[in-house]
């Protein structure tokens, strides 16, 4: 094992409390249920495809793409909006220190996320220039389950695929770890699916793993 590739938001970073505020307000709006357990599906799903999912049982359902858009853009504004409120202090000192202790060990790592907005949250929390690699929202075609942006991440780091290990909070982020035939650790949500290689419940955890 020569790198780990981490998921961004509900591994390293708890932007999943915003995206669910986004997409409630914007729900909200267009009177269409949305509740946590819905919130739950779009883990790890790009943007679009997660606003396919919120609109399923409702009258947008077959909303032209233009509609779609301009909601897909409603939703985002309001998610950088919160965004915005970030500091470095938002990053829990246990992920901080594991994140050090492993690079003090001289693993590589990259993050591998669906998000377009990756760099934004990484430079708010104050990890802009920590990573080896970033792998997210903004070169992919094809986002979790798809391998696309792991394979892309071990592409960046210049190691093979079969020496990466993922860590992961959402089921099709675990299928797209494995579909790149690298190994994941499964945390939060993706816990109990039961689909990980090994499960934590802190991140210190990864240390005992690696
Ligand atoms: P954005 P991850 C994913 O991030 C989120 O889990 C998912 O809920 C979101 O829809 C997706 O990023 C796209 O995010 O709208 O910021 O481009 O978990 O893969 O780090
Ligand atoms: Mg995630």
């Amino acid at each position: 094992m020569k790198a780990i590739i981490f998921d961004l938001d509900g591994v390293i970073i708890h932007t999943d409390k915003y995206h669910y505020q986004a997409w409630k307000k914007l729900a909200d709006r267009l009177g269409v249920y949305f509740d946590e357990e819905i919130n739950n599906r779009l883990r790890g799903v790009s943007r679009m495809e997660s606003l396919d999912i919120v609109l399923e049982n409702s009258d947008y359902s077959s909303a032209n793409s233009e509609m779609k858009n301009e909601m897909a853009e409603e939703k985002n504004n309001t998610y950088r909006e919160l965004l915005e409120k970030m500091t470095p202090e938002d990053l829990e000192a246990e992920v901080l220190d594991t994140l050090t202790a492993l690079k003090q060990q001289g693993i590589l790592m990259s993050i591998g996320s669906s998000s377009k907005n990756a760099r934004l949250i990484l430079n708010k929390i104050g990890l802009g220039d920590f990573f080896d690699a970033i792998s997210d929202g903004n070169n992919i075609t094809n986002s979790k389950p798809d391998p696309e942006v792991f394979l892309k991440a071990a592409d960046y780091l210049n190691v093979n695929a079969c020496d990466c290990v993922v860590v992961e909070d959402a089921d099709a982020g675990i299928s797209a770890a494995h579909r790149a035939e690298m190994k994941a650790i499964a945390m939060g949500d993706a816990v109990k699916y039961g689909n990980g290689d090994w499960n934590i419940g802190a991140f210190r955890e990864i240390l005992d793993i690696i």
